[in-house]
């Protein structure tokens, strides 16, 4: 039996590039902020190949913009997150996570910083303008809150720099990591970061003019024909193995960022006022009781995880399997999963309650080695 389809409608936005992403052929999309997202081309296992050794164009619109602007905006932002952003700087990039009241992350940005007044929030998969707009309205905040018309479109793979110099110039190699500049493109300035969701290194271009769009994608793909350039998207097991982690699948509002291994992001002791610094103090001070764990899987066959697997000791449940793709790279299955602290010891042998039956699993660090 086929899995079911997914159909589309309006409430479920196409992209700028969906034409393009089309008529290539795109083999499977998900849905990610009420847009589409394409998760594969020719297979999970060839696309990853591919972006490990060339370079790949991504439509990542769904990575939307939530843009917060005002006399008040520095301080909202900073209010958000637990990351310290008091010797932030325009023109560069920070992962932040964001949280609630009681420490639950609510969402993962890339949060850009535009002007010392306003801030681009790059979004995960959550509704964070309605969050800031709550927050800006109870608080009386002097702020401009939403969703501009950007379209992120990732140029990533170690050809990304070859490709990326050939249609924006050589400024492109003055961009260090994080770091974004504003380069011409058809006599438009586009905010061009090196970022992106993968470990291949590469690029965003955020995409704020639609007639230019199509036209930009077309360039890439023309200047990279050598490059064997090909569309490709967020790769499963390519992020999995470098540890990324994916925002309302390995991680929700019931799991705090200490949890989600975001420690290095979160400056509990900084002088700074945020949401939840308070649950998120109490939470390292006691201690965290479980967290994102990487797993090896032994088994040749994986179904794809709709739901969370149960991850068993014995008969005790110890936690969740949240995903996993057969790796390569490792010639076994990957998988992330959020584990007890009494197993997280590397080389811990645990067992998956899979639909197919139960698979026998070996913990190990994250990003996967
Ligand atoms: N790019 C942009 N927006 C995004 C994503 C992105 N929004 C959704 C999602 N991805 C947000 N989540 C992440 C998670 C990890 C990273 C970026 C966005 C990332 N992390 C680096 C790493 O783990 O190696 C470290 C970053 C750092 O140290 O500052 O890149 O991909 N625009």
């Amino acid at each position: 039996m086929s899995a079911p389809e997914i159909w589309s409608n309006t409430r479920i936005r196409s992209t700028p590039f969906t034409s393009r992403i089309e008529a290539y052929g795109v083999g499977a999309y998900t849905v990610y902020n009420h847009m589409l997202l394409p998760l594969k081309f020719v297979s999970v296992e060839d696309d990853y190949w591919h972006l490990k050794e060339h370079v790949q164009l991504w439509d990542v619109s769904v990575q939307r913009q939530v843009e917060i602007s005002g006399p008040d905006a520095a301080h909202l932002v900073q209010l958000m997150t637990p990351r310290d952003l008091t010797r932030s700087k325009v023109g560069r990039c920070y992962y932040a996570p964001l949280v609630d009241g009681r420490g639950g992350l609510i969402n993962d940005p890339v949060i850009l910083k535009l002007a010392d007044d306003r801030f681009w929030f790059s979004i995960a998969d959550s509704d964070v303008a309605l969050w800031a707009l709550g927050l800006a309205h109870g608080l009386n905040l002097n702020v401009k809150i939403f969703e501009p018309n950007v379209n992120p479109l990732a140029v990533q793979g170690p050809k990304a720099d070859e490709l990326m110099s050939r249609v924006f110039g050589d400024s492109v190699a003055g961009i260090g990591f994080f770091g974004f500049a504003h380069l011409d493109f058809g006599g438009h300035p586009f905010l061009v970061a090196r970022t992106g969701w993968s470990k291949q290194g590469g690029f965003e271009i955020y995409v704020d003019n639609d007639d230019l769009a199509g036209p930009l994608w077309d360039a890439l793909d023309e200047a990279g024909r050598d490059l064997e350039v090909r569309p490709g998207c967020p790769n499963l097991i390519e992020r999995i193995e470098g540890g990324l982690i994916s925002y309302g699948g390995d991680a929700t509002i019931d799991d705090n960022p200490l949890q989600c291994r975001l420690d290095q992001y979160c400056h509990l002791d900084a002088d700074i006022d945020f949401i939840g610094r308070d649950a998120l103090r109490a939470e390292r001070d006691r201690g965290i009781s479980r967290a994102i764990t990487g797993l090896f899987l032994d088994t040749a066959a994986l179904p794809t995880v709709r739901q969370r697997w149960t991850v068993r000791q014995g008969e005790r449940r110890v936690g969740d399997l949240t995903s996993a793709a057969q790796s390569p790279r490792f010639g076994r299955g990957v998988a992330m999963a959020m584990l007890d602290r009494d197993c997280w010891e590397a080389g811990t042998r645990l067992t998956v309650d899979s639909p197919n039956g139960s698979i026998e699993a070996e913990v190990t660090a994250i990003p996967f080695e």
